[in-house]
């Protein structure tokens, strides 16, 4: 795909603030701080402030190539308009869990929006050990509210259709059919890992029960066009503080399969249910137990209540709907926590284990739930899974 570029240009400390003075969004007049926080793999993130209020607001933009791999892999800047439109979709069915975007601009690819730095990334929340104590039912409620909503039981079919052309997504969709479905599960593709993890990962390369189950899950993501997914919701994507929560960076946004959202979501708690002891791993079974209650909770009252479907009220229906939305978790689940564990894009609530032995450990126990996750999906439920990782039963790899 190609795209003019021609009036892009890179935002700088300065000009970013130029820009903010030129819209309004903050006092010209002010003393003024800027710094860029991103910390993200694919964009600059500007955070202005005004020195002595503190009121301050956020300006993103996109690169026309993937930050974290480097120019050699070209992006057009197209995923800045699909993140702003997406926000305001997302906003539009739950306001309380999406910022505000104030303003946007395709050609500079950049998003304005909510300044939310009085709240902490939940990964690094997590990794703190902060409580959450209404984190997972936040998330519960906002997948069951912009999965029902933007489903054919909400839309009239053509309308949702007409939705999923906006949001067809197919370079970011490319990031992680290739990162997350395919190069992890062959030894000849790229991959990241310890030199200890080598035979660990030779056991997924060579189980057939594993590639092939991982070979439909990502035909699964590929071709269902179920919902309008966030499509990356790792806590990562997440601000959170004790009582409030913020989904941000919706550039991955497309029409795909409910389970993919629920499916990042419990695989980022998993990470933090391997690396906590005690009674930090209960509190993330809490969690696990609260997002999938709230989920299936929220998503049936609005079934009962807002469902344009003839087939509604077929007995039956929502429980065989709310199972495979469980089972694609799972099987997505797994293919997430091998991916940031062998593959590109790793994750810190592992990395910052500094002895290397107890690293190599939590790493190989990723990558088991992974395998038993893809594997045993059709019959596993939240207790299940709970119930192996706590006793210690992944009944798969036992030589790993
Ligand atoms: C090339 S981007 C790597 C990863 O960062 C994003 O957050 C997505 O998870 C993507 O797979
Ligand atoms: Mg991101």
């Amino acid at each position: 795909m190609t795209q003019n570029h021609s009036n892009f240009k890179r935002l700088t400390n300065e000009t970013a603030v130029t820009f903010a003075k030129k819209l309004g969004l903050i006092n010209a007049d002010a003393s003024l701080n800027c710094k860029e926080i991103g910390d993200g793999n694919l964009n600059y993130v500007f955070h202005i402030t005004e020195t002595d209020t503190k009121k301050g607001i956020i300006i993103k933009q996109a690169v026309p190539y993937a930050k974290v791999i480097g120019e050699s892999w070209p992006l057009t800047l197209k995923r800045a308009a699909i993140e702003a439109n997406a926000l305001i979709h997302f906003k539009s069915y739950c306001p309380e869990f999406v910022p505000q975007v104030y303003y946007s601009d395709e050609q500079l690819a950049i998003t304005v929006m909510e300044d939310l730095s009085h709240l902490k990334i939940v990964r690094t929340g997590l990794i703190d050990g902060d409580p959450y104590p209404l984190l997972s039912q936040h998330i519960g409620e906002y997948v069951a509210k912009t999965a029902f909503y933007t489903s054919d039981y909400h839309l009239e079919p053509s309308a949702k259709k007409e939705v999923a052309r906006h949001f067809t997504n197919p370079e970011l969709c490319r990031i992680t059919e290739v990162y997350i479905f395919t190069d992890p599960f062959f030894e000849e593709l790229p991959g990241d890992f310890e030199v200890e993890l080598t035979d660990a990962a030779k056991s997924i390369w060579n189980d057939q029960d594993v590639i092939l189950e991982v070979a439909k899950l990502k035909q699964s993501f590929e071709t269902e066009q179920e919902s309008l997914l966030h499509g990356d919701l790792h806590t990562g994507s997440i601000f959170a503080s004790e009582t409030e929560t913020k989904v941000i960076d919706a550039e991955f946004a497309f029409y795909g399969p409910v389970g993919f959202d629920l499916g990042q979501y419990t695989a980022n708690l998993l990470f933090q249910a391997v690396t906590r002891n005690g009674p930090g791993k209960e509190e993330i079974f809490t969690h696990l137990h609260q997002f999938w209650n709230t989920f299936e909770e929220a998503y049936t009252e609005l079934w009962n209540t807002q469902n344009i479907s003839p087939f509604r009220n077929v007995k039956g229906y929502l429980p065989y709907l709310l199972a495979k939305f469980k089972r694609d978790a799972f099987g997505f689940a797994g293919c997430e926590l091998i991916r940031r564990t062998i593959g590109l894009s790793h994750v810190a609530d592992l990395n910052v284990i500094e002895d290397k032995e107890s690293r190599i450990a939590a790493k190989t126990t990723t990558l088991k739930i992974g395998a038993f996750l893809i594997k045993k999906r059709e019959e596993l439920d939240v207790p299940a899974v709970i119930d192996a990782l706590k006793n210690h039963t992944l009944p798969f790899y036992s030589t790993l």
